[in-house]
């Protein structure tokens, strides 16, 4: 990458959230505001996705396009990043494989919508996102507004700390549950760009080499409280055993089904959170430059 040469700063913005977490075209217009929140501030957008076999960092108009449109697009997360490089898939990179390329290229801030988690019925299921595994192997600043709220979060919580991951609450004490900000799970808060990048340098030089997850609630304007969301959370969730939908194809189901279910509430919460998470991605990347 040009940027990375000359020193600017740059934020690393994954791709299945565009591809598998949200409608077309929304899902465009949401990723060119994405895109477009960095370039205004001087940062420089590296969007993260494998197209034909060649992972890149930083998109062209086309590729951005072509990924929002799903065409040919699998969700790519590290386990598969091999395999559709190898096979010359085009593939739209989740937090994990986004993360991951992320680091190799030396990009030291990400930011995303809500990290993969323990499912709720993980006992059941071993449904564990591949995210997790990642981020206790990937120095890197995350940004995210806590998991999504269909997952287990007091589990996710446990094993995020069991994977020794640093995880710390951006103006909050509370792990944020996605749609809303509260969850009820206590953690350690940080109040500034300052602190995180001290946080993350610490690690380093303890040669720690987990992400430093930094859990940014939604803005409460755009907040959906939880006893709101949670009936068509469990609904989703009798659709999804109903339907023998597994893996991989659960999460982006379950985010179709509560977005019709809300009349689009659901998706312009994701937005915002989103945006938002890149807003906060943006001061990071700007002070460590
Ligand atoms: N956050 C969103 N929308 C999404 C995702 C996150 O706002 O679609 C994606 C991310 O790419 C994350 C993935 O890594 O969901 C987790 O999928 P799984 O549960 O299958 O690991
Ligand atoms: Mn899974």
């Amino acid at each position: 990458m040009r940027a990375k040469e000359y020193g600017e700063p740059i934020l690393a913005l994954e791709s299945t959230i565009i591809s598998h977490g949200m409608s077309f075209p929304e899902n465009l217009n949401f990723a060119k505001k994405a895109e477009g929140l960095c370039r205004e501030s001087g940062v420089v957008p590296a969007t993260i996705a494998v197209i034909d076999g060649v992972p890149h960092v930083g998109l062209e108009r086309e590729q951005l396009e072509k990924v929002s449109r799903s065409d040919n697009i699998k969700k790519v997360s590290i386990g598969a990043l091999g395999l559709s490089i190898a096979k010359g898939w085009s593939g739209a990179t989740t937090v994990s494989s986004t993360a991951h390329i992320a680091s190799l290229a030396e990009i030291p801030v990400f930011s995303t919508g809500g990290i993969g988690g323990v499912h709720r019925d993980a006992e059941l299921t071993f449904d564990i996102s591949q995210d997790l595994i990642t981020l206790s192997q990937t120095p890197i600043v995350v940004i995210a507004s806590g998991a999504k709220s269909i997952l287990d979060i007091p589990k996710t919580v446990e094993l995020l700390e069991t994977l020794s991951i640093t995880t710390v609450g951006y103006n909050t004490k509370e792990f944020p549950s996605f749609y809303s900000r509260v969850s009820g799970v206590p953690i350690d808060e940080v109040e500034s760009p300052k602190d995180i990048i001290k946080i993350f340098n610490t690690n380093k030089s303890l040669r720690h080499s987990s992400a430093t997850l930094v859990a940014n609630p939604i803005p409460a304007k755009s907040e959906i409280p939880k006893k709101e969301i949670e009936e068509f959370i469990e609904s989703a969730l009798v659709q999804l055993s109903k339907q023998e939908i597994r893996g991989k194809e659960v999460t982006p189901f379950i985010l179709k089904y509560i977005a019709k279910k809300t009349g689009g509430r659901s998706l312009e919460a994701n937005i915002a959170l989103a945006l938002n998470n890149v807003a906060l991605g943006i001061e990071v990347a700007k002070m460590m430059s």
